[in-house]
């Protein structure tokens, strides 16, 4: 099956710890054999269970009325320390590791997103209004990353079409385009040019709109850490996670398709579109098998990551080899 339908009678995050969920819903990894073995995964990929000065779970505020989601997955969850350790930021370099030793030095508060374009009502978009929002969910997804691993995360965010709603957009909004922030002084990967910065990505209007589509500001029912994208980044759980564009500064109704760092830096590797897709291989390697991290050996990949039941009739009619 691949959605979890809670019922009624389960109780909801805010009425009991997170913690507590998270060790409930985990009890079968608990086991020490697995966790040895998840241990050693982790340290073959140069983690260790918990790194020197690694952030604690605990020192990240916990946010309030976080209702659970039917659109979330029932797999086991990556560990904490697995999601806040192994991240791809180039804002903060180029290796695994650089986003959780680099990235906390930079400020999320206070943090205003721009939204502009196409739109009825622009405006500005403050990160703390949308973390005391009462719509948010817990949304467990997998991520699929393009370099052929993945993680199941549990975001807490709000549906990006519930947000945009309030700007208004125009009949003529057709694409959503996104900016991180362009800081050198707090973001040193920007001081080399491995991508043009700022990082941009963007959405079909409908892909946006479409409800597995958020806007995340936090993880494990607490903020979101600064490597994994702190105070709002994008998720959209369908496609590679190169999609999922951290640390948003500005949002923009678009009539054209807008240009997105990837595509721009190595369009013929990566397409607009981007989405998961085993049949259509990355020129350098298969998207066949993913690596789900903490795992040993690899799993296939799904169509869609899984999530065609929700998104295919988005692409119907397009050659997903072409626009890819
Ligand atoms: N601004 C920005 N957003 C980004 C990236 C990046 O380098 N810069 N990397 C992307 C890639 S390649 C992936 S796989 C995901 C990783 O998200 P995570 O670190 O929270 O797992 O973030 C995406 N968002
Ligand atoms: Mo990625």
């Amino acid at each position: 099956m691949l959605f979890r339908f809670r019922s009624s009678t389960d109780p909801r995050p805010s009425e009991i710890t997170p913690e507590a969920v998270y060790l409930n819903r985990r009890r079968l990894m608990q086991g020490a054999g697995v966790a040895a073995l998840s241990g050693l995964a982790g340290s073959m990929l140069g983690l260790t269970a918990r790194s020197a000065g690694a952030a604690e779970m605990e020192d990240f505020r916990q946010l309030p009325d976080v209702a659970p989601s039917r659109f979330s997955t029932d797999e086991d969850l990556n560990a904490f320390d697995q999601i806040t350790t192994y991240n791809n930021f180039y804002e903060f370099g180029t290796s695994k590791e650089d986003p959780a030793r680099y990235a906390p030095d930079l400020k999320t508060s206070p943090w205003d997103i721009r939204v502009d374009g196409e739109c009825a009502k622009p405006g500005v978009l403050g990160a703390e209004e949308l973390m005391a929002s009462h719509q948010l969910e817990e949304r467990i997804y997998r991520l699929r990353c393009v370099e052929a691993w993945s993680m199941v995360i549990p975001w807490v965010g709000i549906p990006l079409a519930k947000v945009l709603a309030r700007f208004e957009p125009t009949g003529n909004a057709k694409y959503v385009a996104f900016e991180t922030l362009e800081d050198p002084t707090q973001m040193p990967g920007q001081r080399s040019r491995v991508l043009d910065w700022p990082y941009r990505e963007g959405l079909r209007m409908d892909e946006a709109m479409n409800p597995l589509t958020i806007l995340g500001v936090g993880l494990y029912g607490r903020v979101m850490p600064k490597q994994n994208g702190a105070p709002v980044r994008l998720v959209v759980p369908w496609k590679y996670g190169f999609k999922s564009i951290k640390s948003i500064v500005r949002i923009s109704f678009t009539v054209t398709e807008p240009a997105t760092s990837w595509n721009m830096s190595q369009p013929y590797e990566y397409g607009f579109y981007a989405n998961v897709n085993p049949e259509v291989s990355h020129p350098r390697w298969s998207q066949a098998r993913e690596r789900r991290i903490g795992e040993w050996g690899r799993r296939p990949t799904l169509m869609f990551n899984g999530y065609g039941e929700q998104v295919a009739s988005l692409y119907a009619g397009m050659d997903l080899s072409k626009q890819f």
